[in-house]
């Protein structure tokens, strides 16, 4: 291990002695971790502003009922682009740039372990998003099934389907070739003296989605294949009329797509992990116990996909075994948030942009899980599924989950990345507009769902008429401020409100702010000194004087 570490630390080293490219070469042909990861978190933010603006038109449709905008046919192509878009395009490359960008300044390494192949990681994610854009332009629209793409709709679609199948393609390979980068690097990159039981929190769950993603991924490409030669190659896997099961394709989609669910939350628990114990000033509380929840939450997540199908009809057993697994992911999910509260308990808080992210993520992914929990109740989730209640559970925990954490980490690293602070008064604003907005937008869908009303359709009766008012509001006025996070970002990046210093938080101990600010080009090119390594372990209780 430590020769193997040695070599690549070596092999790196000597490219300092290489002339920097600049200008459009510095992105074409990056690999550098930091230049990746920068492509990476603005990619993301493209297609969440893309995804964003098209959610902004289902919620115009539903401002009243009747139909306003669009027709129904689009109307299905936006719910469906905007699900694809925000779940692979936003939300995943946000969180692999972030791995880019951190994992090697927080272990200690110089660069990601395969600096071509990230470089060729990322570069799948445009043409991939082309192919979506370009699919809305095609003879019959883009793919307009629902981001999961059952059959019958998607045999019987239009070539946009085509095109968005051959998308995920490229989008499942870029995400496996990330992924390895990923495993290889947490696994053998480490400075001298970080055990993995030391490691930061980040890198445990970007090491544990990484193989939730090279175990799924394939999976997905496997089930849009089949549906592919369904389409244009005489096969019948989910041909009802030629012997095929269309509920085939559900049960290996949910294969991945539960999974998939976890790839997008365990990133943010991470994140979590590493924000809080910083402004509370406190050790993270039961570090352990938070890597072992991370372990069974993974491995659980393979057992439970069925509960995305309580409704298509399956023995009472089958739902009873289901309905426990799914509940029994309560269990480590609850000590996480346990932990958390703990790592605030009696710790001396500040409340500074970041910190307001990490505790508004802890009490609304609450709310998600809760509501998680009852949708695991299979007699309750047949009244349930595919109501407006699902996409309320949903988007707490991919709105206030995922997105909400990714908030947290470019306030809190972004002195990092820039060198200048952001705006403080901004940044809070930022946060509570998008905290008061998001409940608007999503809390009165809880009461829709209730009420019967489904999702992915266009009208609707009167007696909704209300509550989706109401959330239409709310989804403009939250989609307006993300404009305020845009603007502090670029502000921030043209210099802020000042410099920032190397150690901008004072409780900050992972290895990331011993490295000046903005972080250099090229770091750790010779590995942090163990006494280094040992100093932060000690101040975040990963290690003890005598042993
Ligand atoms: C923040 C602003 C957002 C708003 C206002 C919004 C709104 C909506 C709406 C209105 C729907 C359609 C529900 C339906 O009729 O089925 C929807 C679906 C969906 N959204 Fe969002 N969304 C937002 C962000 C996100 C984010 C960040 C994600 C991240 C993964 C996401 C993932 C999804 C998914 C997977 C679907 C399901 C699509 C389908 O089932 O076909 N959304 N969203
Ligand atoms: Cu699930």
């Amino acid at each position: 291990m430590t020769a193997s570490t040695e070599t690549l630390h070596l092999q790196h080293a000597d490219h300092q002695a290489h002339a920097e490219a600049s200008g459009w070469r510095r992105w074409l042909y990056a690999t550098n971790h930091k230049d990746i990861g920068t492509l990476y978190l603005w990619f993301a933010f493209a297609m969440f502003m893309v995804g964003g603006t098209m959610a902004l038109g289902i919620r115009a449709e539903l401002f009243q009922p009747g139909m306003q905008f669009w027709h129904p046919e689009f109307f299905n192509q936006l719910t469906t682009l905007h699900g694809i878009i925000m779940v692979f395009g936003a939300i995943m490359p946000a969180f692999t740039g972030l791995a880019n960008w951190m994992l090697p300044l927080m272990i200690g390494a110089p660069d990601m372990a395969f600096a071509r192949m990230n470089n060729w990681s990322f570069w799948l994610l445009p043409p991939a998003a082309l192919l979506l854009l370009i699919s809305l332009f095609v003879p019959g629209g883009a793919a307009a099934g629902g981001w999961t793409l059952y059959p019958p709709l998607s045999i019987q679609a239009g070539m946009g389907m085509d095109l968005a199948i051959f998308a995920i393609h490229l989008l499942g390979l870029s995400s496996i070739m990330g992924s390895i980068n990923i495993v290889t690097t947490v696994l053998n990159m480490r400075a001298p003296g970080m055990t993995m039981l030391k490691m930061p929190m980040f890198a445990w769950t970007s090491l544990v989605t990484a193989y939730l993603l090279i175990a799924v991924a394939p999976v997905l490409a496997g089930a849009v294949t089949m549906l592919l030669t369904d389409r244009h190659f005489g096969t019948h896997f989910f041909k009802a009329a030629g012997g095929g099961d269309p509920v085939l394709f559900q049960h290996i989609f949910w294969f991945f797509g539960h999974p998939e669910v976890y790839i997008m939350a365990l990133p943010a628990f991470g994140i979590v992990s590493q924000i809080l114990p910083t402004f509370a000033r406190k050790p993270l509380f039961g570090y352990v116990s938070m890597v072992y929840a991370v372990g069974s939450i993974a491995i659980l997540s393979f057992m439970v996909w069925a509960h995305h199908m309580f409704a298509v009809g399956m023995p009472a057993t089958a739902q009873l075994f289901f309905m426990f697994m799914t509940m029994l992911i309560a269990v480590p999910t609850g000590v996480k948030v346990f932990n958390w509260i703990a790592t605030m308990w009696e710790g001396e808080m500040s409340f500074e942009t970041p910190m307001l992210f990490a505790i508004g993520f802890v009490c609304l992914f609450t709310v998600g899980g809760f509501s998680g929990l009852v949708l695991s109740i299979a007699p309750i989730d047949t009244q349930m599924t595919d109501t407006y209640y699902v996409v309320a559970h949903f988007h707490y925990v991919l709105v206030a989950g995922a997105l909400f954490s990714l908030f947290g980490a470019t306030y809190y690293w972004l002195p990092k990345w820039t060198g200048y602070m952001y705006s403080e008064r901004l940044g809070k604003l930022h946060f509570w507009w998008s905290m008061v907005w998001f409940n608007v937008t999503f809390f009165p869908m809880h009461f829709l769902g209730l009420a019967g009303m489904p999702r992915r359709i266009p009208d609707y009766p009167l007696q909704f008429t209300d509550f989706n008012g109401i959330a239409s509001v709310g989804a403009f006025c939250f989609g307006l401020g993300q404009l305020l996070f845009l603007y502090n970002v670029i502000h921030t990046i043209r210099g802020g409100v000042g410099r920032a210093p190397a150690r901008p938080w004072e409780g900050g101990h992972t290895l990331e702010w011993d490295v000046a600010s903005p972080a250099p080009h090229h770091t750790w090119a010779t590995p942090p000194d163990e006494a280094l390594v040992k100093k932060g372990l000690r101040a975040q209780s990963l290690e003890h004087d005598h042993e």
